[in-house]
């Protein structure tokens, strides 16, 4: 019952090089560690995504926003690269993977996989981040502006995004 940990953020993992560059929606993505910085994410063996990442040792965590969510439910939905002719998304060089980025996302995180072991249905991926590109009206060293519309599923084809900033006193 996976749905207890709901909602979650939903990320893109970009996938793959030139002609075979895939992309798919995952809920399953984690901070492990600030210094180094690692993220990790669970891809189940029968994506595609899956196949690219162990071939080519290397993804790319992009940040999508509320703009984006046709082409993330078409990532989430459809296999392989030829999905990306449906997708409305511009694919930019990365500065340090050969996994393109994402210029409408509100961040690309460039990772190097530094370990894959399976857990149950879905194999783990650690990366670590070598390097990152970020919209700085969305991401600032101490905030986060949600004004932009971070996207977090609840179930199949339901998303939210943040509305309300609660105030914590200091
Ligand atoms: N699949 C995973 O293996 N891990 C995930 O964390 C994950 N999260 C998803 C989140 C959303 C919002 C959606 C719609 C799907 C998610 N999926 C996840 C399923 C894949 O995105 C989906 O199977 C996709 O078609 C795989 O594409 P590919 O075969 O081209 O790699």
């Amino acid at each position: 019952m996976y749905r207890l940990l709901y909602p979650m953020r939903t990320y893109l993992v970009v996938s793959g090089k030139d002609e075979e560059t895939n992309i798919m929606a995952a809920d399953w993505v984690t901070v492990l560690s600030h210094r180094p910085f690692m993220v990790g994410v669970a891809v189940s063996p029968k994506r595609y995504t899956h196949r690219l990442i162990k071939k080519y040792g290397e993804f790319v965590i992009s940040v999508p926003t509320l703009k984006m969510l046709d082409d993330v439910w078409i990532a989430g939905t459809r296999s392989g690269p030829s999905k990306l002719g449906e997708m409305n998304i511009t694919l930019v060089p990365s500065k340090k993977v050969s996994v393109p980025s994402i210029k409408e996302a509100a961040a690309n995180i460039e990772c190097r996989v530094a370990d894959a072991r399976d857990y149950g249905d879905h194999t783990f991926f650690v990366g670590e981040v070598v390097d990152y590109t970020y919209y700085e009206s969305v991401f600032s060293p101490r905030s986060v502006s949600i004004k932009v519309g971070l996207l977090a599923h609840v179930s199949w084809a339901d998303f939210v995004t943040f509305e309300k900033r609660i105030y914590k006193p200091t």
